[in-house]
């Protein structure tokens, strides 16, 4: 029996454990008890993670479409086939014609030479993955007030902590090391806030739960800095030394007396003067929030104004403290900070920057790079809707479960002349390509994975690729030097990280005997420099904090007589997104296998619905069937569904409205109906 040191392919609380293998056989999970989080307790996704590895429905060869239906073909014909119709499109409909979505599952390597790939070779800065859907409103929001989109602490701060505020995470189900270490704190004697309108977990235990309406969290924030300021509890230390535009600030809050957002949220105006009060004379307190807060079409608006609630109160910079933006897939701040975005290279270095551009000219010695940003995902859909973009390569992503209203992306990807899908399973989304390559998964083949507390850990392989499958990024190689361009081959995945070190300064000291072990935590400037537990010590990574004053604006849809309800999504404790892999696990699925909707028992019984009753939950874009859960646990008036359930999938209903400035899309809120089905 072999055991190999890896990382969970899930969640970004980035647990390692053994992966246990008897003649590249997978048979189990043989927990760590060193490392820093799992402590030997993975969770139950984690502890079942070998599983689908060999799962019969892998893909194992190159599949091409012939006359209609994906046929199986030889690595040789398929990448010939890519490395001549991108071109061609570009060549007849322009560079931007084409498309590459990253994949937050695949590693920093991987993430790093994707877009190497469309920089260098295609020299289109299209290029996005999945944070978009996720926490690209964490990235401009704290961006902006605090120089640094990334989550400001370690989750080891949970156990210094003397108040959390956790707003818009369902924290025990979907980073359920972290939750659990939360519950540990309260044990202890840390207070508790919770802000959903669900009674998570999290919620049972709070010293205040506050329900209040989704979409409303603006007004409760600015009103909660309205109380700060007028009992004075303000900390003007921290304001004076180390942030500006305060005066600003001050005017807008003036504007949200609890009653007034007790009016916009349903809460008591006292619930609101006591959750301000609660954090604002903590000793320290940590703000922990998730995609509850992001996925708005004010989502950027939200992430400012908790950034201001901390700043006004001086919880920032020290243990326990901060404002923690939870990541979601195992590797989606690594391939933030590798660059799978329109905008920047890897390290947030702005592909408008001249400077930065002759950078990678060298480096990657290329006679030019594109100057202008490119489209973000959602954006391009969009764009490939009105046969703007002509070629999509999509790299471990399942947009047609996975993006908001799949009316239109199934419309969107019927549009393109050319689809090429890179995956581990065959995805609804593969329903709609051209070419499907095979990729190796987390477990055959090397890397890195970027955990939520910005922690560089090693991913390992554990034995051969299945079949004819690739690792992504032996795939990406192989298409370059197709491609006729002459640097991107590389013997080992490490020696990625060492380009990856030379041209980013935050994973300067980054190398692969370093975190061997245990992870580093970036910025880590250079082959000494310790890491960095914690972000703006003493100075915000952009020098002053800025206050950025945000105005309540309600959801794109709101209830009304036709559709009554609040529609929102998220997920459950044993499914993973689109359950590619979670599906094919079968203790996850034995536990949960079918949609469900959970309604309140006040509205249940008013139309006439019991406890499993199969319903029909509509919006104006789809309806779906599904069973219903009653449960107290969710508020009046709200319904909530996952969006696992490729049967009933539930970004059938979703908006396509998306964040002025993030481009996510509003998964928290849209206007349905709900009936049950005779
Ligand atoms: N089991 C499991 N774990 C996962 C994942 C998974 O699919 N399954 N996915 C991973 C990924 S990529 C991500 S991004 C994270 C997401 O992690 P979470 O953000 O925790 O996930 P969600 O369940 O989408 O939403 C969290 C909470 O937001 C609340 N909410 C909805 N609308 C509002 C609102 O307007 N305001 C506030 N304050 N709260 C609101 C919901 O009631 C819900 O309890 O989970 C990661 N972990
Ligand atoms: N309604 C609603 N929709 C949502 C959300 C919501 O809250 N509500 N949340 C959004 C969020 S936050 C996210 S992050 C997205 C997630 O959306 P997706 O990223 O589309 O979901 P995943 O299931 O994680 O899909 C990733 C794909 O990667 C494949 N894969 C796994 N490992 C590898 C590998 O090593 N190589 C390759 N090539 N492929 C691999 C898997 O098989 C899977 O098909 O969903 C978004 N959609
Ligand atoms: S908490 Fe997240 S990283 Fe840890 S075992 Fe569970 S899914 Fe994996
Ligand atoms: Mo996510």
């Amino acid at each position: 029996m072999k055991k190999t040191l890896t990382t969970c392919p899930f969640c970004a609380t980035g647990c390692m454990y053994y992966l246990q293998s008897d003649h590249d056989k997978f048979v189990g999970i043989e927990p760590s008890t060193v490392h820093s989080i799992a402590k030997g307790h993975p969770c139950v996704k984690g502890w079942n993670a070998f599983q689908f590895i060999h799962h019969p429905d892998r893909l194992t060869t190159p599949l091409i479409r012939k006359n209609g239906v994906l046929e199986a073909a030889g690595w040789e014909e398929a990448l010939d086939l890519v490395v001549h119709t991108l071109p061609s499109l570009q060549a007849r409909y322009g560079h931007d014609s084409i498309m590459f979505f990253s994949s937050a599952r695949t590693t920093n390597e991987e993430n790093y030479l994707f877009m190497k790939l469309a920089r260098a070779v295609f020299k289109t800065n299209n290029v996005d993955h999945c944070a978009r859907l996720c926490h690209s409103s964490s990235v401009l929001g704290l961006a902006a007030t605090f120089g640094s989109g990334a989550m400001s602490n370690s989750i080891s701060c949970v156990d210094e902590a003397d108040t959390f505020f956790v707003i818009g995470s369902n924290t025990t189900e979907n980073h359920p090391q972290i939750g659990a270490r939360i519950l540990q704190s309260v044990k202890r004697g840390a207070k508790l806030i919770v802000a959903d309108s669900r009674t998570i977990r999290l919620a049972k235990a709070a010293t205040l739960h506050l329900r209040h309406r989704n979409g409303s969290d603006v007004a409760l924030i600015n009103g909660m800095m309205h109380v700060i300021i007028r009992d004075g509890l303000e900390n003007r230390e921290f304001i004076e030394s180390r942030t500006q535009n305060y005066e600003q600030l001050k005017n807008t809050v003036l504007r949200y007396p609890p009653s007034i957002v007790a009016e916009i949220t349903g809460l008591t105006p006292q619930e609101i003067i006591d959750a301000a009060h609660l954090y604002a004379t903590s000793p320290a307190a940590m703000i922990i929030y998730s995609v509850g807060i992001t996925q708005h079409t004010h989502g950027v608006d939200n992430v400012r104004s908790l950034a201001n609630l901390a700043m006004l109160t001086g919880h920032v910079g020290r243990p326990g403290t901060g404002v923690n933006p939870l990541r979601g897939q195992n590797n989606v701040q690594g391939a933030c900070d590798m660059g799978a975005l329109p905008n920047v290279f890897s390290g947030y270095q702005k592909v408008a920057d001249e400077a930065v551009r002759q950078k990678f000219v060298n480096e990657w010695r290329v006679a030019d790079l594109p100057a202008h940003a490119g489209l973000p995902m959602t954006r391009a859909l969009n764009a490939a809707e009105r046969g703007e973009i002509k070629g999509l390569y999509i790299v471990g992503e399942d947009p047609v479960i996975s993006d908001p209203d799949q009316g239109h992306v199934r419309n969107a990807l019927q549009q393109l002349d050319f689809l090429v899908v890179q995956d581990i399973f065959l995805t609804a989304t593969a329903e709609y390509a051209d070419v499907v390559l095979p990729a190796a998964c987390f477990a055959e083949k090397d890397g890195t994975f970027t955990s939520t507390e910005r922690r560089i850990q090693r991913v390992r392989k554990a034995a051969l690729p299945i079949g004819g499958a690739r690792a992504d990024w032996e795939i990406f190689c192989e298409i370059a030097s197709r491609a006729g361009y002459k640097y991107m081959h590389y013997n080992a995945p490490s020696e990625i990280m060492d380009e990856i070190a030379r041209v980013t300064p935050i994973y300067g000291g980054i190398s692969y005997s370093r975190i061997d072990q245990i992870g580093l935590q970036w910025p880590c400037l250079d082959e000494h420099h310790p890491g960095t537990p914690i972000l703006h010590v003493g100075r915000f990574v952009g020098g002053m904090g800025c206050f950025c004053p945000a105005e309540y604006r309600p959801p794109a849809e709101t209830p009304d007589a036709e559709y009554p309800f609040i529609l929102t999504t998220g997920r459950s404790y044993f499914h993973y997104h689109t359950g590619s892999m979670t599906r094919r696990t079968r203790l996850l699925e034995r536990e949960e296998n079918r949609s469900y909707v959970e309604i309140n028992p006040v509205d249940a019984h008013r139309l006439g619905i019991r406890d499993r009753d199969f319903v029909m939950v509509a919006t104006r874009r789809g309806e779906i069937v599904m069973s219903a859960r009653m449960t107290k646990d969710i508020t009046p008036g709200v319904l909530f569904i996952t969006f696992h359930f490729e049967e009933s999938p539930g970004n059938l209903l979703t908006n396509n409205a998306l964040d002025p400035e993030s481009h996510i899309p509003e998964y928290k809120v849209c206007a349905a109906r709900i009936t049950r089905k005779p």
